[in-house]
């Protein structure tokens, strides 16, 4: 398609009707929100409330987005203005995949920091800005997952410290922004992570603060009493775009969009009141503010991300390659349920309103949507990160109870077993994770060699990932067959053993 039709604002007026899009005027839109790292899971989240809250009328909330490393993002959404497409797709009742497009306003500018870092700083200074939100990923905050703390010793940071006009990390960005923010006398703001962490506004809290003391304690005092970071737990499962669903997108809008989201329908964002400023009315998009995240997000990271993470692993050791094919296959489904049933459900605070058994099934509905594809190797990256607050706090409370732990030990087993770097119909895979090569160093050798007490003790030893769970026996002792099975066996038979009790 020529530029002619390629959507941008002269273009969105000849979209077909049934595509929604702004009635707004984007030109009146200023920018109160400043986003750092604008991939496709805040584009079909948070970026859609807001975008209901300014068609509602409220014109203060328009986005800049930032992109940390890549000009990918900018260089496909700049040249649209701005706007892409919100596609939501799942099935009919016959199994018909269907989709219903919008295209999203909200996002009025786009940064590369690495391009212009200052511009970055600037615009979390500017006067209109009253919030920055963060979906910059788990390895984003540059803290040790195990214990929750900045790692001074991280080179981001280490960079950050030295470098104050050009920060590189999310946190030496929001710092020196603050820092200018304030000698330009501007007020407070709310720093809003977006990210699958557990208290993820105290993880944010307490990096900033750290990061703060060690440029200007006065600042990071100032920072403490002035700002907030609430905490939220957001969810919708939004698979990587591929070039498939940008001809498929485009095709139905009739101009070229050069980087659509897929989501599905379903979309829950629980965040704390507790802004600097204003905010926008995000229960327009279906958000609701709370008095407290943290037992939204337990619920969450325990049987949303615990139960994806533990199906990816499995999935893409037996060769499924999406969350939709994998949930088809009975003992893989039978497991994922029992997992949320007997293991983890047992673990949760009760939440007033909710209804465990329909949580559940709604989950394993939307895991079997056929029109997301999303691919068991994309839930699998970043192991190291996601484990310790998807996992390893469900296995704590179970172990310190005395509970058994074997289907949450099956996870753990699948992703030991993934560092393999091939599945079982001989393909092999790169292990995408910040400590692949540290963690797949480690499975040479101890598991390629052979499973035993000894080597499981080895692995559970890697204290960024298992913490003070290292040497525990009641785990060893549930690994070891399990990791047993899956070397020999395999992921179905392992399954049906775990199934049959
Ligand atoms: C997934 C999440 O990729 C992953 O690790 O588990 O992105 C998941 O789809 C979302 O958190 C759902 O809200």
């Amino acid at each position: 398609m020529t530029d002619e039709h390629r959507l941008n604002d002269n273009t969105l007026g000849t979209l077909p009707d049934s595509v929604a899009r702004p009635a707004y005027d984007r030109k009146a839109l200023a920018t109160g929100i400043v986003h750092l790292g604008i991939g496709a899971f805040m584009r079909a989240h948070m970026a859609a409330a807001t975008e209901a809250a300014i068609a509602a009328g409220d014109l203060r909330w328009g986005i800049l987005g930032v992109s940390l490393r890549q000009s990918d993002t900018r260089d496909a959404l700049a040249p649209q203005d701005g706007l892409y497409t919100l596609a939501i797709r799942d099935a009919d009742a016959q199994g018909q995949a269907r989709q219903r497009l919008q295209v999203i306003g909200a996002v009025r500018t786009l940064l590369v920091a690495p391009e212009n870092p200052q511009a970055v700083l600037d615009a979390i200074a500017a006067t209109d800005t009253r919030i920055v939100s963060l979906t910059v990923t788990e390895k984003g905050y540059c803290h040790d997952p195990a214990t929750g703390d900045l790692r001074l010793d991280h080179p981001d940071t280490v960079h950050d410290l030295a470098n104050p006009h050009a920060p590189r990390s999310a946190i030496g960005m929001l710092v020196y922004g603050l820092q200018r923010r304030y000698a330009l006398g501007h007020g407070a703001l709310t720093l809003m992570s977006l990210d699958n962490l557990p208290a993820n506004g105290r993880v944010l809290r307490a990096a900033v603060l750290r990061f703060a003391t060690e440029t200007d304690p006065t600042l990071a005092d100032r920072i403490a009493s002035d700002c907030r970071f609430p905490c939220s737990m957001v969810d919708r499962i939004v698979p990587k775009t591929t070039d498939g669903d940008r001809a498929e997108v485009s095709q139905a809008l009739g101009s070229a969009d050069a980087w659509p989201v897929m989501g599905e329908p379903f979309f829950d964002w629980a965040i704390e009141d507790q802004f600097a400023a204003d905010r926008p009315d995000w229960t327009r998009g279906g958000a609701r503010f709370v008095k407290d995240a943290e037992p939204f997000e337990r619920l969450k990271l325990r049987m949303v991300n615990g139960t994806h993470s533990s199906l990816a692993y499995l999935g893409a050791m037996a060769g499924w390659q999406t969350v939709d094919q994998a949930i088809g296959r009975a003992p893989l489904r039978e497991h994922i349920e029992a997992l949320m049933r007997d293991e983890i459900e047992p673990t949760l605070p009760a939440l007033p309103g909710l209804d465990l058994v329909s949580y559940r099934t709604n989950l394993l509905a939307r895991y079997a949507n056929p029109a997301l594809a999303h691919r068991t190797h994309q839930i699998a990256m970043d192991g190291s990160q996601k484990l310790p607050q998807r996992l390893l706090g469900t296995v704590r409370d179970r172990l310190a109870r005395q509970l058994p732990v074997t289907r949450m030990a099956l996870a753990l087993a699948a992703w030991m077993h993934y560092l393999r770097g091939v599945d079982e119909l001989g393909q092999s895979y790169r292990i995408d994770d910040p400590h692949a090569s540290e963690l797949t160093t480690l499975y040479q050798q101890t598991l390629a060699l052979g499973v035993s007490p000894n080597s499981v003790q080895t692995m559970l030893g890697y204290a960024p990932v298992f913490g003070d769970l290292a040497g525990n026996a009641a785990l060893t002792a549930a690994l070891v067959p399990l990791l047993t099975s899956l070397q020999v066996h395999g992921v179905v038979e392992t399954l049906e053993a775990v199934n049959r009790g």
